[in-house]
């Protein structure tokens, strides 16, 4: 059964002694940040504030900050377990037999349950609020950094829809309060939602927005997934959820929203209009400074009568958002892996922040290979980021930082083996020349062919015989040489 909401999420942690209720006065200017930030480095629990200076409302954080709690909140027990269920739809096969169609019937069956179904009436409308009502001082909205220009609502599911094709988008976009109804709107010019503005503005027209804040966390995964523009994030999340995720009529705008939400804020962005947004701490760990980003007017709150405020804070890594970028890096790679088929597994190191480095091992099959998969990532979705691409041999594990540097090192001649090029890098990148523009390197790390040029031996790796293992395996235990604190057996 899918969470229904971010209650039955926060429930279920509470259950399992994975969230921490603190009673305790906070400020939700820096004080909630500090304690979750280092809760989280620490490898603490999910929080849920009960007390916070200002506002009626409990703040929750951190709830996806496990690797455990990512899991549960994704509704899967392992990545493999998700591998297979999609490899059901990326490579189907006719069924064969009466007992093969009898089990490919419930995931056919599934699939056509999980696309979003509009309801009626929805608990995150429970009460409404329009025009003089409105006021976002009302939300315990963080500040997080002392830098930082403000409060920033940083967990917004952004709803928007095509002035072409009536699509609906959902990202997470942070927004920065300025006053009790208006708001930044940080959609980065290379995301779906920015480029649905640009439709608006081409025309003049004012877009209109919802913004969801507090949902099952599926359905706020998908907020971060990165789905190819016109792939619908809602669609996706009841794939996650294995249940449609329900939605109502937004009461002042032409939006459909998440039923089930805590919190929605209705309003239009203006076809033209800027402000300055910023500076804020950032996911790489360093300051994003102040730039010119659309303005959110909010013209109606809509909210369950005890809401939760969902939130999280960025910075120096390692964060919550980490969590959510492995969950990624596991989630795309079975996807990945359909258009660059050579990838045998990807990672992003946390310290990476998502676009500084990626490490992929490939099943090298012809001279250059590794360069044809390095482009082929710059050339794919949102990894067109990526600032550094290292690629290894199939052998390498990834995940293992220690025999990465000693395998990667090892194999490369940097002047053969380096690949750079120019192009289009995170918004967030603060090294590039220009902002948005600027290069990216790739290491060829896999090993050298003799059609690659390489005319000399390479070297085996030294590995013990077995039987030499073997035999001192069993031998072992009478040494003594298992260290001082040990006792002898
Ligand atoms: C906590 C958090 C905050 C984020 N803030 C922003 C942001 O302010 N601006 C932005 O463009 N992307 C931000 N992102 C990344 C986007 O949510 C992500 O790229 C997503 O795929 C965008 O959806 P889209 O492909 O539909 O545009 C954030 C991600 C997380 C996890
Ligand atoms: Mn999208």
């Amino acid at each position: 059964m899918a969470y229904r909401n971010l209650s039955a999420f926060l429930a279920d942690l509470e259950s399992r002694g994975e969230l921490v209720r603190v009673r305790e006065r906070v400020s939700p200017r820096f004080e909630i940040a500090d304690i979750a930030d280092r809760a989280v480095k620490s490898g603490g629990p999910a929080i849920l504030f009960e007390n916070v200076e200002g506002s009626s409302m409990p703040v929750a954080i951190n709830t996806f900050a496990s690797h455990e709690r990512m899991l549960r909140a994704l509704e899967i027990s392992s990545y493999q377990e998700w591998e297979e269920r999609l490899e059901f739809f990326l490579d189907p096969k006719p069924p064969e037999g009466l007992v093969g169609k009898l089990k490919a019937l419930p995931r056919v069956t599934e699939l056509a349950s999980v696309f979003p179904r509009t309801v009626r009436s929805g608990a995150c409308q429970e009460i409404v609020e329009t025009g003089e009502e409105v006021d976002l001082s009302k939300l315990p909205v963080l500040t997080c950094w002392p830098q930082d220009g403000g409060p920033f609502i940083t967990m917004p599911l952004v709803i928007t829809g095509d002035p072409v094709s009536g699509k609906t988008n959902v990202g997470m976009y942070r927004m920065q309060v300025y006053d009790r109804n208006t708001t930044g709107m940080h959609w980065q010019k290379h995301k779906d939602g920015a480029g649905q503005a640009r439709g608006y503005e081409r025309e003049g027209r004012r877009m209109e927005v919802a913004v969801a804040i507090g949902c099952d966390p599926a359905t706020v995964f998908s907020a971060v997934a990165p789905l190819p523009p016109g792939v619908s994030e809602f669609l996706f999340a009841g794939f996650l959820r294995g249940e449609a995720v329900p939605l109502v009529r937004a009461r002042t705008v032409d939006v459909l929203v998440p039923a089930e939400a805590e919190i929605v804020l209705e309003g239009y962005v203006e076809a033209g209009e800027r402000r300055r947004e910023g500076p804020f701490g950032d996911h790489t760990g360093y300051y994003s400074l102040e730039d010119d980003f659309p303005v959110f007017h909010v013209t109606a709150v809509t909210r369950r009568r005890s809401p939760v405020y969902m939130t999280t804070i960025v910075g120096p890594p390692p964060m919550e958002d980490g969590f959510l970028g492995e969950a990624i890096e596991r989630l795309f790679l079975p996807l990945v892996r359909k258009t660059i088929p050579e990838i045998v597994d990807m990672h992003l190191p946390v310290e990476g922040v998502f676009h500084n480095l990626m490490v992929v091992s490939i099943d090298k099959r012809f001279p250059g290979h590794a360069r044809k998969t390095m482009h082929a990532i710059w050339g794919t979705g949102q990894m067109m980021f990526t600032k550094v691409i290292v690629v290894v041999d199939r052998d390498v594990d990834v995940r293992d930082t220690r025999s990465l540097v000693w395998k990667a090192l090892a194999a490369i001649d940097p002047e053969r083996d380096i690949e750079l090029v120019h192009g289009p890098v995170d918004e967030l990148d603060h090294a590039s020349p220009r902002p948005c523009l600027g290069s990216k390197m790739g290491i060829d790390a896999t090993r050298k062919w003799k059609e690659e040029g390489f005319e000399r031996r390479w070297p085996d790796e030294i590995v013990m015989s077995p039987d030499v293992r073997r035999r001192i395996d069993a031998l072992w235990p009478a040494l003594g040489l298992d260290g001082p604190s040990k006792p002898r057996r």
